[in-house]
């Protein structure tokens, strides 16, 4: 190892502990578990990927973060609003919270949880906030950098009673989208709710009132327009809805 690289490790694990800030960090990621199949030959490819992944690297690897002059134009790309008229499964429900602010609006966590809950984006708000900028990988060929505010998840699951069982988070989206990630990266101290994008709230083309960053993965990891999560201790691809199931490689590590 580069003398270099020895630093930016080093560096990384010190930003990394600060931004966990105590996170509590389960005893199960320190065992490295056989990656979900997902019962396709051509997904090997993922599963190798990930198994790479988590045994070659720091489990808790920060993402490049860059500085403000380095802030990009950032298009809105797949889903720009769940609640337009022309959307042919058009969520009235979006559409009815994003009438009122989002004033309404509840993220529900449920499943291997001590105290499931509802937050409100107030009650996001009011948790430790994490401001980072980030450059997005979208699997289409660009890429766009941009700064993003909110709480880290590791601290709304921890606010939520993490169980110890906990092994996957399921991802639930007003427009359908159901996906999911490991603890470890559920934890990640880059892994927001984020509810902030260039210093103003999150607009609603970009994912409001909050979206995920996982800033470990591809773009589309970062699933906008949350509904729900679900903790849970068995792989659920979601089925037919699921973005495994609909095309998506389930770890898309970058
Ligand atoms: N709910 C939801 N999340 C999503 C998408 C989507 O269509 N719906 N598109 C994904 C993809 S492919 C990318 S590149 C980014 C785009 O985020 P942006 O619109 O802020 O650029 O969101 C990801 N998250
Ligand atoms: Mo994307």
């Amino acid at each position: 190892m580069k003398p270099a690289d020895l630093i930016t490790r080093r560096r990384a694990l010190l930003v990394g502990l600060g931004a966990a800030g105590g996170l509590l960090v389960p005893a199960q990621l320190r065992r490295l578990r056989l990656p979900p199949t997902y019962g396709h030959i051509l997904r090997m490819g993922d599963n190798l990927t990930y198994a790479a992944h988590r045994t070659l690297l720091p489990s808790q690897r920060l993402a490049r973060e860059f500085s403000y002059k380095d802030i990009s134009s950032f298009p809105a790309i797949g889903m720009t609003n769940p609640g337009a008229p022309d959307k042919p499964n058009r969520s009235e429900e979006y559409a009815r919270l994003q009438k009122g602010g989002f004033a309404d609006w509840r993220l529900s966590v449920t499943g291997l949880v001590s105290s499931p809950g509802r937050f409100s984006l107030a009650d996001l708000k009011a948790l430790p906030s994490r401001t980072q900028i980030t450059r997005h990988t979208c699997e289409e060929g660009w890429s766009a950098i941009a700064e993003w505010t909110g709480v880290q998840l590791g601290r709304v699951l921890e606010a939520a009673g993490l169980r110890p069982e906990a092994r996957w988070v399921n991802f639930y989206s007003f427009d359908g989208w159901i996906d999911s990630i490991d603890l470890l990266d559920a934890l990640h101290p880059q892994t927001l709710l984020a509810y902030g994008m260039n210093g103003s709230h999150l607009s609603v083309p970009h994912g409001a009132p909050v979206r995920l960053r996982v800033e470990t993965q591809m773009g589309y990891k970062s699933m906008k327009f949350l509904e729900r999560i679900v903790v849970r201790d068995t792989f659920d691809d979601g089925g037919k809805q699921g973005n495994i199931q609909n095309g998506w490689a389930w770890y898309a590590g970058i």
